[in-house]
């Protein structure tokens, strides 16, 4: 009889134990590109994601009072609109709390109604495309600054600054690519420049020497590029063997670590001139170098360009869910759109009525010796 007894109170204070001790597991969805030509850039937003799960998992947060565990469920869209929209609805299906991404403008808005229709937050941490957070949807958010102000600052600074005369633009007809494209010329426009020509191609093309030919005969001083790196790469490439000696200037599609290898010894100390669409100055560089110090001590590689923007978007997301007190997508939606003085490693993060960051900042880069090279910091 007192065996008996001894037995299951063993067992009760083994259940009791069990029950204080286990952590409610989270689900964050995280989409990019890993495979097809743009994958290295997917693979930086990844490891940004994975960064902030591993530190927010060492650290233990507890959300209500109850130890959480966080689990990234990562996704690849290809950066393609329909593997995008299917990858949005497997983590939808899979009941995660949040998704940070897609990495492209193209995946990431058609994805953004799925969302929106589960009630699940949605953090992009490189799509520039204005149109991203101007559906209306209320669980669409972004931490970066976007096409309007990228192509507009990159247009104005190629006629103020580059002194450009003859301006002549490419784009590749993506979401990204056509936006940053237009919005360039605008500014252009706007700022009393002279555009020579816009020529198209895709994000999938590797040979430029028709449209290139096209545009040399215009003579410009000055080439825009809306797209990606992995196509920008080749098509410096194949301007330096057509002797067009121009600047080449285009967004953060094409501002990547990856850029100088692509382009390889095509590429002019100085001539490239491209945007990241955020940027850190004065006291708050700290905690971006840092951040670049443990990235590449952890994955043995240079953050391409978006990383940090991606582990940004997953403490912020954290953090709306402990100040909830849930992960609950309806409970802690309302705290995240009220996210206002975040301190990030890319600085300052306070959303606006749309789901924007306020007050976003551009980097403008070049590159030397193969390296970016910073030339300012503007907003
Ligand atoms: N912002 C450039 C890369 C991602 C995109 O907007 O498509």
């Amino acid at each position: 009889m007192q065996m008996k007894f001894k037995a299951t109170a063993v067992a009760a204070l083994t259940l009791a134990a069990g029950a204080s001790f286990a952590q409610e597991v989270i689900k964050i969805g995280h989409v990019a590109p890993m495979s097809g030509a743009i994958a290295h850039l997917g693979k930086d937003n990844e490891n940004g994601a994975r960064m902030a799960i591993d530190e927010l998992n060492a650290k233990g947060i507890k959300i209500g009072g109850k130890a959480v565990k966080f689990e990234l469920l990562a996704e690849d869209d290809a950066a393609d609109p329909k593997q995008g929209t299917a990858a949005a609805q497997k983590l939808v299906d899979s009941k995660v709390s949040g998704v940070i991404g897609h990495l492209n403008s193209g995946t990431s808005i058609p994805a953004s109604k799925i969302y929106s229709d589960a009630g699940i937050p949605q953090i992009s941490p490189s799509a520039t495309n204005p149109k991203f957070t101007r559906n209306g949807y209320k669980t669409t958010f972004r931490v970066v600054a976007d096409d309007v102000h990228l192509g507009g600052t990159l247009g104005r600074y190629a006629v103020n600054n580059v002194k450009g005369k003859s301006i002549a633009v490419i784009d590749d007809r993506t979401a990204y690519g056509q936006g940053v494209a237009e919005e360039f010329e605008k500014a252009v426009k706007a700022a009393g420049g002279k555009l020579v020509g816009h020529e198209f191609t895709t994000d999938k093309a590797s040979d430029f020497m028709s449209i290139l030919t096209t545009i040399k005969a215009k003579k410009p001083d000055v080439v825009f590029f809306g797209g990606m790196d992995a196509v920008a790469g080749p098509m410096i490439r194949q301007m330096k063997s057509l002797g067009i000696n121009a600047k080449f200037m285009g967004g953060d599609g094409i501002c990547t670590a990856e850029l100088a290898k692509l382009a390889g010894d095509a590429m002019a100390d100085g001539q490239v001139i491209c945007a990241e669409a955020g940027g850190v100055e004065g006291q708050q560089k700290k905690g971006m170098e840092d951040f670049t110090g443990r990235y590449k001590t952890r994955f043995n590689a240079d953050v391409q360009v978006y990383a940090p923007y991606v582990y940004d978007a997953v403490n912020v997301m954290v953090d709306a869910m402990v100040r909830a007190k849930s992960s609950e997508p309806a409970k802690y939606l309302p705290e995240l759109a009220k996210t206002s003085g975040y301190k990030g490693v890319t600085g300052t993060i306070t959303f606006d009525n749309k789901g924007d960051i306020k007050n976003g900042a551009l980097t403008l880069f070049t590159y030397k010796a193969g390296k970016r090279d910073q030339i300012a910091v503007v907003r």
